[in-house]
């Protein structure tokens, strides 16, 4: 109830006189009634309290600078009832009466700019708040005589000429988002491309895999029941072939040799003959020294022993043996050779042909042989054709066998690819799948002694101004919201909730977590960190603006977030 000799009440039953009976505009309500509470301050006699109905008062009450209700709301224009806003809904007591305060605060019409509630505790301060009362009226007792002059002309259109430009860069930033949309609908889109063309790839490999199996099978087979026809090319053949023409020359000049050695053995044994029959028979009395020194000459050449005789016998016969065709003694089998395999090496031709050598000269040749081998193998020269050779595989089998697998192997990449494929068309790309167009792109930022890095949808980086490598913040692990208080354009703070990009699992912090990022995203025209916070110990916050991060309202406004102002 007013109080006599209070200038506050007084001034309240003037502004009750000023505002006379209840109405629609302004002048006919109540001082700092909003036009949405105007209903409760109609009745001229009497005010009843908004939120504790049981409770009425006259009217004169009503700004009388004294708190009657215990909501407030009997003090529309003053600070009288300011501590009952300090009380939240958990203030309704077991005693029924509530006191949740009903009004939101003093209402600045701010005519020429926008009307907004200034909280009960800033009215009549002293202190003229013109960011949300620009018309000065939350200051109307001009307490210790301050005067606070009606701004809102000018205020007013510098914040339409602001607005204006906002909205400018909404439109741009919403004009961008709706390419980005577009460019990830297009990604999408090859990506679904690309996939019908590897399920079509896929047939035809699997169809390319089981012809060269069966044919690796065929030339199995073939191999299996090979007979060997006519002669092959392979060096070890050539080199059989020269062999055996080579073995042939020297056997035939073998054969001359011995004819012509016979046929002189038989001339000599001849002369033999008749030069012992002239000794026995010349006559010695005869006094010829020619004859003499001829039989002396015999007698010599008779005393050497070197007449022919049958010694030479064993050798003949093991001539005999050498001069028969191979394939009549127990030498090379020329068949075998001219046919060897193609896979036969010179290494193992050494082998064989070693086994013509005298024992001793084996084992020495194989350690050589050996050594030789081990180290063009080891230096690439030589392929280690072990397996090969163990397995007794034909050239033709591994080739077949080779093509197989290297079918298969080019078959388990595209399938691989096309898994990845389908499992990118299933990940999250937020909104309208938005950032499937910026994915990978980066931007960055100077801040402190750091600069930091966002990759979208893939990694956050630090890295000192000073040099060294990036420390990894985290690896993009998925969508997320946060709350961030924020300060509405009555100058109060409001709890906003904002699309946040998770990073987690970046590099170990020296006795902390693994580093984790927080990207908090706001709409904005260009992709841009405004600020880096480092929260606790390696957990970071980036407070990022994106065209991404813009939607259209409902009602074709360009609104950041989805929210609206209090216009
Ligand atoms: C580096 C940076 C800092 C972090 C410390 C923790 O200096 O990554 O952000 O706080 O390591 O040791």
């Amino acid at each position: 109830m007013k109080r006599t000799g209070s200038l506050v009440a007084l001034l309240g039953i003037t502004a009750f006189s000023t505002i006379g009976a209840a109405g629609s505009d302004a002048s006919s309500r109540p001082r700092g009634v909003g036009p949405e509470f105007a209903k409760y301050y109609k009745d001229p006699s009497t005010f009843t309290c908004i939120s504790n109905p049981y409770i009425k008062v006259p009217f004169s009450a009503v700004n009388d600078d004294y708190c009657d209700c215990p909501d407030g709301s009997d003090e529309p224009g003053t600070s009288a009832c300011a501590p009952v806003s300090h009380f939240s809904p958990s203030d309704i007591r077991d005693d029924g009466i509530n006191r949740t305060p009903a009004l939101p605060g003093f209402y600045c019409v701010n005519k020429g700019h926008k009307p907004s509630y200034i909280s009960f505790q800033r009215v009549n301060d002293g202190v003229c708040d013109y960011e949300v009362c620009c018309d000065g009226s939350d200051e109307w007792t001009k307490v210790g005589g301050v005067k606070c002059e009606n701004k809102c002309k000018e205020i007013g259109k510098a914040w339409r000429k602001n607005e204006e430009q906002r909205q400018k860069s909404l439109t741009a930033a919403v004009k961008k988002r709706k390419e980005l949309v577009a460019t990830a609908g297009r990604l999408r889109k090859e990506i679904e491309d690309r996939i019908g063309d590897l399920e079509v790839e896929i047939k035809a490999s699997e169809l390319k895999v089981e012809n060269l199996k069966a044919e690796l099978e065929s030339v199995r087979a073939r191999d299996r029941g090979k007979v060997v026809k006519g002669k092959k090319q392979g060096k070890v053949n050539v080199l059989a072939g020269l062999a055996k023409e080579r073995v042939e020359e020297l056997r035939e000049a073998l054969v001359e040799v011995r004819r012509q050695r016979d046929e002189n053995s038989a001339r000599l044994s001849e002369l033999e003959t008749t030069l012992s029959k002239f000794k026995e028979e010349y006559n010695p009395n005869f006094n010829d020294e020619g004859v003499k020194r001829a039989v002396r000459a015999w007698e010599d050449y008779a005393a050497r022993g070197e007449t022919t005789s049958g010694s030479d016998a064993a050798r003949n016969r093991d001539l005999d043996a050498i001069s028969k065709p191979d394939s009549e003694n127990s030498g090379i089998n020329w068949e075998q050779w001219e046919n060897e395999e193609d896979a036969e090496t010179e290494i193992s031709l050494v082998y064989k042909v070693a086994a013509y050598f005298p024992d001793s000269l084996i084992s020495y040749i194989e350690d050589k042989v050996l050594q030789a081998r081990t180290f063009l193998m080891s230096n690439g020269i030589l392929a280690d054709n072990d397996v090969e050779s163990a397995s007794g595989e034909s050239k033709a089998v591994t080739e077949a066998r080779n093509a197989v697998s290297a079918e298969e192997s080019s078959l388990n990449k595209i399938r691989s690819q096309l898994k990845d494929h389908k499992s990118d068309l299933d990940k999250d790309y937020g909104r309208d799948s938005v950032f499937r167009s910026m994915k990978g792109s980066c931007i960055s930022r100077d801040s402190g002694e750091y600069t930091y890095e966002l990759c979208w949808l893939e990694k956050t980086k630090q890295k000192s101004k000073k040099g060294g490598s990036h420390t990894s913040m985290g690896t993009f692990s998925g969508f997320t919201t946060v709350t961030v208080d924020e300060q509405n354009s009555s100058g109060g703070i409001v709890p906003r909730e904002k699309i946040a990009l998770e990073y987690t699992n970046g590099q170990s912090c020296w006795n902390g977590p693994s580093r984790s990022t927080k990207v908090v995203l706001e709409c904005g025209e260009n992709d841009e960190i405004l600020k880096v916070t480092e929260d606790e110990k390696c957990v970071y916050s980036m407070y990022v603006t994106t065209p991404a991060a813009c939607e259209v309202a409902s009602n074709g406004n360009n609104d950041r977030d989805g929210r609206k102002d209090e216009l």
